[in-house]
């Protein structure tokens, strides 16, 4: 059964009065390919702008098995069992090919999707990251309007997809394995100069004692860094999504980076900047989707493409003659 079209105010209503169902079909009216969903859901987006923005932004990333969504699980549950509404999204670099992991996780994160002030919905697919990404940051949006009051986005911790949901975020959450010998390569990557705290997971059992040294060597670690700009310091906790120990600590360290840089002005200007970012990020996605749409160009990709792959002319010129075919 075709289910019918909504029309703007059927789904502004419906978001602004928190129904799940209209937010569901208006996030899946943002992730559609259909230039005629693309075109609703860009007036339906700025309609609902003045709804938006109330709420904490945080990206939960570490490397594959660290315990991320195992952690959201229990910790979605325990702010959303304290007067808050929680919406859970993700950016998955797989969910390109395989529609990736985090789909999984919607049937495992059972307890927390049973929570009436949760909401769960899985990665978006896309062609590109920046495409996963841009759909990410509308849903984010669209639960802003729908009154979930914190976001919570789980990437996996490989590429350029935690940068990209740093980018996108008030707090990043980094978590990291005890022992697994990564507490260099964590300093490596760069990774953890963007966290605004690093949090080591799975300190229940035989791991406690590990779990505990490896909090001192982030410490130290976390010494040569200069202060951020933000004037927080990242601190290192630890946590066990198992016995739900340090969750607490985690949200108040949530509360305090908020209450900090919302008086400091940090918070503000650093949403300022991202909105900014995503401007220039959507211009050149836009460029590039309609660039490739256009069927003058699609007509003639193809012989460039063979003229250039047999050395006949240059890459350059090939994509400037495109460019010009393009803009007429
Ligand atoms: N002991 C213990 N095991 C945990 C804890 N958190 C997660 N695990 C286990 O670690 C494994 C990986 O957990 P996930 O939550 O799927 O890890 P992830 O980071 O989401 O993994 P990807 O989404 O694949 O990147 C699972 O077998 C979990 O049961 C914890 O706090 N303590
Ligand atoms: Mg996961």
């Amino acid at each position: 059964m075709v289910r019918r079209r909504l029309t703007i105010d059927e789904y502004i209503n419906g978001i602004i009065s928190g129904n799940r169902f209209i937010l569901s079909r208006a996030i899946t009216l943002i992730e559609s390919a259909l230039e005629s969903d693309f075109e609703l859901s860009q007036q339906l987006l700025e309609k609902i702008m003045p709804y938006t923005g109330k709420s904490i932004r945080v990206g939960i990333s570490g490397v594959p098995g660290v315990g991320k969504s195992t952690l959201i699980e229990t910790f979605g549950d325990y702010i959303a069992s304290n007067n808050h509404k929680v919406a859970v999204l993700a950016i998955d670099p797989s969910s390109q090919k395989t529609s990736g992991s985090i789909m999984g996780d919607k049937t495992r994160m059972e307890k927390l999707s049973q929570n009436p002030n949760a909401y769960i919905r899985p990665s978006a697919t896309g062609s590109s990251l920046g495409g996963v990404a841009r759909k990410t940051r509308e849903s984010m949006l669209l639960c802003e309007a729908a009154g979930f009051d914190v976001i919570l986005i789980e990437t996996v911790g490989v590429g350029q997809s935690e940068t990209t949901v740093r980018g996108m975020v008030d707090f990043f959450l980094l978590l990291m394995l005890s022992g697994a010998g990564d507490e260099l390569q964590g300093i490596k990557k760069g990774i953890m100069e963007m966290a605004d705290a690093l949090v080591i997971t799975k300190a229940d059992g035989d791991n406690i004692a590990k779990t505990k040294a490896a909090k001192a060597e982030y410490k130290n670690a976390l010494h040569l860094f200069r202060p951020e700009e933000s004037g927080w310091f990242c601190n290192v906790l630890t946590c066990s999504a198992i016995t739900n120990e340090g969750l607490p600590e985690i949200w108040e360290e949530v509360e305090k980076f908020q209450a900090k840089t919302k008086s400091n002005g940090w918070f503000f200007e650093c949403r300022k900047r991202q909105n900014l970012k995503w401007m220039h990020d959507s211009i050149q996605e836009e460029l590039i989707r309609k660039f490739y749409n256009n069927p003058t160009v699609k007509l003639a990709l193809q012989t460039f493409e063979e003229n250039v792959a047999s050395g006949k002319i240059p890459p350059y010129s090939a994509g400037e003659k495109l460019i010009e075919i393009y803009k007429k």
